[in-house]
């Protein structure tokens, strides 16, 4: 049997990059996949990878009608939700004099705020069960204060803080909040920006040399995810080739 069997999850912004290799893995490793993106087109084609009842739904995790009816359609269709995994975000290359408070708010909506419906809602879902795993996708860019991305960096913080103060009140339902912060990521929106030239720099802090990709991400989500994990809530892997070491 593998370890995710019978699991149901929503990854969230699947349709590309990191949240796309969580999707793939968590199937591999035997679980049911909702792949909620705002880009649909890219979601479908991540779903049907995914194949058996894995799908596909439009989601803007900041939208709360949205959020709410991915989760009438996961408890339609299965009847239940078992992990959660909030990887949607915006990743900005903006400098500091750029960003305004627009900007700011743009950031956070998605970042932070799609994070708190998701979790809401899910959590709803899993605690009917006495069963859960929530995993947030963070950021080393908290430890490093990466320059480029204040909103950003400030949003994965509160992520950070969020994983652990959610932990604390829902591990009474046994569900498990964690959060993983990938270093630099070779991911497609990465790739499609200014980060893309940061790799260098990057690469000469890290202990291990080479490129992080989506694939070098994904395990310690499933891990997490997984039975093994049942006893881990309210912590932070840091999954980065070494490049903070704190
Ligand atoms: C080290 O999360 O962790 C650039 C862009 N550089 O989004 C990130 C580092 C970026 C990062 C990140």
């Amino acid at each position: 049997m593998k370890p995710l069997e019978n699991r149901i999850a929503i990854v969230t912004g699947a349709a590309q990059g990191i949240g796309a290799a969580i999707a793939r893995k968590l199937v591999a490793d035997g679980a049911t996949v909702v792949v909620a993106d705002v880009k649909i087109a890219a979601a479908t084609k991540v779903a049907t990878e995914c194949g058996g009842e894995s799908f596909a739904f439009a989601t803007d995790v900041a939208e709360e009608s949205q959020v709410a009816a991915l989760h009438a359609e996961v408890q339609k269709r299965f009847g239940r939700l078992d992990i959660l995994v909030n990887n949607a975000a915006i990743v900005p290359f903006t400098a500091w004099d750029d960003t305004d408070f627009a900007e700011w708010r743009r950031i956070h909506r998605v970042n932070l705020d799609g994070a708190f419906l998701m979790s809401k809602a899910s959590s709803e879902m899993m605690r009917k069960r006495n069963f859960g795993r929530i995993i947030n996708i963070c950021s080393n860019t908290i430890f490093a204060g990466t320059p480029n991305m204040a909103a950003y960096v400030a949003s994965k913080g509160g992520i950070l803080g969020f994983t652990r103060a959610l932990a604390t009140e829902i591990g009474q339902f046994n569900i498990t909040v964690n959060a993983v912060t990938p270093g630099l990521t070779a991911s497609e929106g990465v790739k499609a920006s200014p980060h893309n030239n940061a790799f260098g720099f990057v690469e000469s802090l890290q202990a291990l040399k080479g490129q992080a990709t989506p694939e070098d991400i994904a395990p310690a989500v499933a891990f997490l995810a997984s039975d093994g994990a049942r006893w881990i809530t309210g912590q932070t892997i840091n999954v980065d080739g070494g490049h903070m070491r704190h």
